[in-house]
């Protein structure tokens, strides 16, 4: 895992913008350190970690060493006596401004039913896949097509709520930070009238209106195989039967949600699409009214592939009702709204399986005079008191993020991304720079500034994720990974034998190992992908 390098400092391996707080993490019993210049061997700061904080998560003692007052762009390492140097990382106006379009540009490379060709994919082009019709679970005569959208992750799957999930992360990086967007990154439909990110989410949203039912307005949860093909298969020679599992209401709902925000963020550059998506959110919404009580969605005996299980759809019904009423003003999606809104469930989570924060977060962002200032207030206040408390964790943790270590689990980047873009959205309806800050520690750990000094993105970083569990990154005969991705990270319950042979006895954070065999933390999935595409656009904004 540390190829025999011990390295005591870690820091964000891509960098640090020029004005920000910068700090880096240092282990061990000495907390000098210095920064140096890579080009002139110039030692240019030096400094003392301040500490011991004892980091629970990672069971070390380490210092946090503040270099703010480096201000001269550049690229660094840091160095301590005795000790080897840490990772380079710049120091720049906009450092994350090429992070952001490899992130953004891997849903590009996930892309399914579709060529990637030399001309985008470079070395990782591959023929087009899926392009057949998916039979219907249950109907087997019946066949339909659904092709495009992108893969889930390191499998070919399509699955509804997650790609709802990593829709409207891009959507509200896209409606927040217009100006983050503003390069192509490019992509085959560049063009100067609608930027990239709209272009991409298109793909994924021409799929999901394929998934619903024309008939019922009710989504079909997943289009998969049966099973999953070996490690080894490209997209293009996985040719079993593509099956339509049965509709569900989180995906309904999640469906619904994410066409009613798409029919506004569209509106001015694609209308006829806009309309499409918003006829597709009001079908999808009459579905959920028919079927209040719905069970959660289970893989039929003979399906394998991501359950994605969720017994709770009060949350993605929630959202829905919150789009649907930020988008057409109708008070009757109101008063859905209002009426969910008593339940009891999380209204600030950004998970695919707990999605309240979106329905909070819509309903924030739509302003306070929307009729109800109540219920706006008391929602408010759930976010503000929810950021402090992230922050509070944030500060007592040895590496700045907010999380225990219970968080360390299967996907456990994304528990921290949310966490970080969590921050950011806090910061929309109450400007505070302890958010801000906060935030950026969740973006310097994901890129080297854990206790691994492993950066999570592939393609990113000194020291970077090289053997993921995705099948494209193992089928083929190049030797990087497809960059831009984000893996899943440390799970403290090793849910794959990699992981239980490897790491039995670790600390939650750094149950990791960066091997192609460990898909419940080595995997890759578009909705790890999103929360950081948005949490970089606000630096790049
Ligand atoms: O949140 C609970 C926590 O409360 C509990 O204490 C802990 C103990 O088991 O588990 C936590 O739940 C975990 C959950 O992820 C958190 O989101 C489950 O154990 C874990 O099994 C579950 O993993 C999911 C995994 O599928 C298996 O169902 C991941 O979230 C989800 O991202 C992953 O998704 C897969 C798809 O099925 C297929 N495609 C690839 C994708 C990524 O690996
Ligand atoms: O490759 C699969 C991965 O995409 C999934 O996230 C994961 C959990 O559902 O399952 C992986 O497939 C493994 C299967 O579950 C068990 N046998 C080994 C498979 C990986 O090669
Ligand atoms: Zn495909």
């Amino acid at each position: 895992m540390n190829n025999g390098i011990k390295r005591s400092m870690v820091v964000n391996q891509i960098g640090y913008p020029v004005l920000d707080v910068k700090t880096l993490i240092i282990t061990g019993s000495d907390p000098k350190f210095s920064i140096v210049n890579e080009m002139t061997e110039e030692v240019v700061f030096t400094g003392e970690g301040d500490g011991p904080i004892q980091d629970q998560a990672s069971g070390k003692t380490v210092y946090l060493g503040d270099f703010t007052e480096l201000q001269t762009p550049g690229r660094y390492y840091a160095a301590a006596d005795g000790n080897e140097r840490s990772a380079s990382f710049i120091i720049e106006d906009r450092p994350y401004e090429e992070l952001q379009q490899g992130l953004l540009k891997a849903f590009y490379y996930l892309r399914c039913g579709t060529e990637l060709t030399e001309e985008f994919a470079g070395p990782w082009a591959h023929a087009a896949c899926h392009t057949q019709d998916g039979i219907i679970h249950g109907r087997e005569h019946v066949k339909l097509d659904a092709s495009g959208g992108w893969h889930d992750a390191g499998d070919y799957g399509k699955y509804v709520v997650p790609g709802a999930k990593a829709v409207v992360d891009l959507l509200l990086a896209y409606e927040l930070y217009p100006e983050a967007f503003r390069s192509q990154v490019p992509l085959p439909e560049s063009n100067d009238t609608m930027p990239d990110v709209l272009h991409e989410c298109k793909v994924e949203l021409n799929w999901l209106l394929k998934m619903q039912d024309q008939d019922s307005g009710g989504s079909y949860h997943k289009l998969t195989t049966r099973h999953f093909p070996g490690l080894d298969v490209m997209p293009e020679n996985d040719l079993g039967d593509l099956v339509f599992s049965p509709i569900s209401a989180t995906a309904t709902a999640s469906h619904t949600a994410v066409m009613a925000l798409a029919a506004r963020i569209y509106h001015s550059y694609d209308k006829g699409f806009a309309e499409a998506c918003l006829r597709s959110s009001l079908q999808g919404f009459r579905w959920l009214e028919k079927h209040p009580h719905t069970p959660g969605f289970k893989n039929p005996p003979d399906i394998s592939t991501g359950e994605y299980g969720d017994e709770t759809d009060t949350d993605e019904r929630y959202w829905a009702a919150a789009e649907l009423y930020r988008t057409t003003g109708d008070v009757k999606y109101h008063q859905v709204f209002q009426q969910l809104a008593k339940e009891d469930f999380s209204k600030t989570e950004l998970g695919w399986a707990d999605l309240g924060g979106y329905g909070t977060f819509s309903y924030l962002l739509g302003g306070a005079k929307q009729g109800d200032p109540e219920l706006y207030a008391s929602l408010k206040q759930n976010v503000l008191s929810e950021a402090i408390s992230y922050i509070q964790t944030a500060e007592s943790d040895g590496y700045q993020v907010a999380m225990k270590e219970d968080d360390y689990i299967w996907g456990s980047n994304m528990v921290l991304l949310n966490r970080g873009m969590f921050l950011l959205l806090a910061h929309e309806i109450q400007p505070d720079a302890r958010y801000v800050h906060t935030a950026a520690s969740h973006l310097h750990y994901l890129l080297g500034r854990n206790v691994l000094d492993l950066s999570y993105v592939t393609g990113y970083g000194d020291r970077s994720v090289l053997h993921p569990h995705h099948r494209p990154s193992v089928g083929d005969s190049i030797e990087e990974p497809v960059p831009g991705m984000v893996a899943g990270g440390p799970n403290k319950n090793l849910n794959d034998d990699c992981m239980k042979e490897h790491l039995t006895g670790q600390p939650a954070a750094a149950c990791f190992i960066d091997h192609e065999d460990s898909y419940a933390g080595n995997e890759v999935t578009i909705y790890w992908n999103s929360p950081a595409v948005f949490v970089t656009a606000f630096w790049n904004r």
